[in-house]
Order: structure tokens, then sequence, then C-alpha cells
């Protein structure tokens, strides 16, 4: 990869629900500006750039008088889109990362398929219906609409774990060094790591 080659992708969404402008860059060093309306979405999201040295800037005006949901929704929406065309041609990519991560009493396994085709697995349990202004069941839909757009096969599960907060930080922390893990470019593949010849 050349210098001037920084993967990095700017993504802008707008409907009646959610208005949303997502700056990624992949090669980054974990420097995050991210106003989202929700105080702990916006701590989760600081914590996915900081532990995946990935720069993001996300500005995001949803409609919180609802719920949490759209908003929630839609940022996985856009970042999997950002995800998707930072990484471009996955030219010489690990394209699998994976981590048992873990944050207190809580062990997180997150395992990532850069394949092109969407799946997630998703498996755990929560105490609360919600932390902050987050809802609890909103971790599953927020994973479900990255793997979707960014083209991802993703496994998230909790191994252990019982504060609601935890969980969900460790799953962003995971989330993250897994996708760093598998983004990272690695200088024995000089192609794309398929015998497809592509992915
Ligand atoms: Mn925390």
């Amino acid at each position: 990869m050349a210098v001037s080659e920084i993967r990095q992708a700017t993504v802008k969404r707008k409907t009646s629900e959610t208005d949303i402008a997502l700056f990624l860059r992949i090669d980054g060093s974990g420097e995050a500006e991210v106003d989202t309306g929700i105080g702990f979405f916006d701590h989760m999201l600081k914590s996915f750039a900081k532990h995946g040295l990935f720069d993001l800037k996300l500005k995001v005006t949803g409609d919180l008088i609802v719920d949490c949901h759209h908003t929630i929704e839609d940022v996985g929406i856009v970042l999997g889109e950002a995800i998707k065309e930072a990484i471009g041609d996955k030219m010489s990519i690990r394209r699998y990362g994976d981590i048992i991560l873990p944050m207190d009493e809580t062990l997180i396994m997150c395992a990532i398929d850069l394949s092109g085709r969407p799946y997630l697995g998703f498996e755990s349990t929560f105490t609360a219906d919600s932390v902050g202004y987050f809802d609890t069941q909103m971790v599953k839909e927020f994973f479900y609409a990255i793997s979707y757009s960014a083209g991802m096969n993703l496994h998230i599960r909790k191994i252990a774990g019982e504060n609601d907060h935890h969980i969900i930080e460790g799953m962003f922390k995971a989330f993250a060094k897994a996708l760093d893990e598998a983004t990272v470019k690695d200088t024995r593949i000089k192609t794309i790591l398929s015998t497809k010849g592509s992915l």
C-alpha cells in the first residue's frame, strides 16, 4: 500500500427519521468525535474507534423523540457502508479477525470474515431493558445492520457476563479489535485472500 492510499470513507444518509454524516478512517489512530444524541452510544462508538485504531467522525440528528431505534440502526447501516467503501477491493488484507475479549466479569467472543456475504450470529442475554438511553435490544440490531451493509460475516457471543454496561462495551471493543485484525494489510498476501480471486 502506498502511503497516499489511506483507507477512509465519508457517508451521508438522510431520511425522515435520521440525518447522519459519518467519516471513517480504517488506517487511523483512534481519534473520535461522536455525537449521536445518545450518551451511552457515543461512549460505545468512541470505544470502537479507540480500540480498533480507527478515526471516526459522526454527527447524527435522529428522531429520539420516538425512541433510540432508528438512530442506532441507521448508524449501523452507515458505519457498515463506510467500512465497505473504505476497505475497497480488499487487496492484501487478512480478511479474518477474531478475539476473546475480557472486561471484568464479562467475556466476549467476536469473529469476522470480510467475505462479502452478510451474516450475523449473535448470542447474548441482558438483565436490563436499557443502559442510559440505549435499549439493550438494539445491540443485536446495530450489529445486524453493520453485517448486512458491510457484507461481512460477523459472530458475536457472550461467553460470560452479568453487567449490561460491561457486556455491551465488551462487544463494541471485541468488534473493533476483530475488525482491525481483519482489515490489516499483510505484505505476504500479494492479491486478494480467496481462491476465487475476489471477495
Ligand atoms: Mn464504560
